[in-house]
């Protein structure tokens, strides 16, 4: 696939103007650290366009991203850092919740992503619930797949789908370049 166009638009932590117009989002959400932000790089071809880091709690704002000047990628900020301050943790969770429960904003598909290596958490499957009571359209990404050695990936991936029933899960490494096209293809082709 070509390199799409993808630029920075803003950050926010509130009703927004760049969320009232008709362009679609598509949220990614995840456990801090899981590799929301390295995701969208590898999706775009753009190292350093959302920011990463090794340690959890990078993404602490709502970061809009125009694709293909045709629809939002929106960084969330990860939930259930369990080393960040408890008033830290609520405000980031608070805003989460807002804007994918809360505000009148729709989201074309919500990006799910799992650490494939540690498994869904118990706060992965109370998102997850969530999600699904709200109707929104669920992709579960497993991300890392690079640190499960190959014979033990179909395994993984099986435990995952137990918990998510029918919804599909793409396997993923942001770091390595694996099914970053399957998920972008399933993102712009088929939506
Ligand atoms: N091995 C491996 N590491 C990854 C992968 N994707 C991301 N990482 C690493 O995981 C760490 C966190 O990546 P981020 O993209 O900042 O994670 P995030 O989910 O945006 O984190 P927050 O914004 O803090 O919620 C970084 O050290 C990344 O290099 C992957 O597919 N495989
Ligand atoms: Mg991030």
């Amino acid at each position: 696939m070509s390199t799409p166009s993808a630029t920075f638009v803003k950050g926010i932590v509130g009703p927004d103007d760049a969320l009232d117009s008709d362009i679609p989002q598509i949220a990614f959400i995840g456990r801090s650290n899981v590799g929301k932000s390295s995701l969208i790089n590898a999706l775009t071809h753009k190292e350093g366009l959302a920011r990463t880091s090794a340690f959890p709690g990078r993404t602490t704002e709502i970061n809009l991203f125009l694709i293909n000047k045709k629809v939002y990628f929106v960084d969330l900020p990860g939930y259930g850092y369990a080393k960040a301050s408890q008033k830290a943790r609520m405000r980031l969770e608070q805003l989460i919740h807002w804007y994918l429960f809360e505000s009148p904003y729709q989201q074309r598909k919500v990006v799910h992503i799992i650490d494939a290596y540690v498994g869904m958490t118990k706060s992965d499957i109370k998102i997850f619930s969530l999600l699904r009571q709200h109707g929104k359209r669920i992709i579960i990404l497993a991300n890392k797949i690079d640190k499960i050695k190959e014979s033990a990936r179909a395994a993984t991936l099986q435990k995952i789908q137990d918990v998510v029933g029918s919804c599909q899960i793409i396997p993923c490494s942001a770091k390595k370049n694996i099914g970053v096209g399957v998920l972008m293809n399933e993102l712009l082709m088929r939506s």
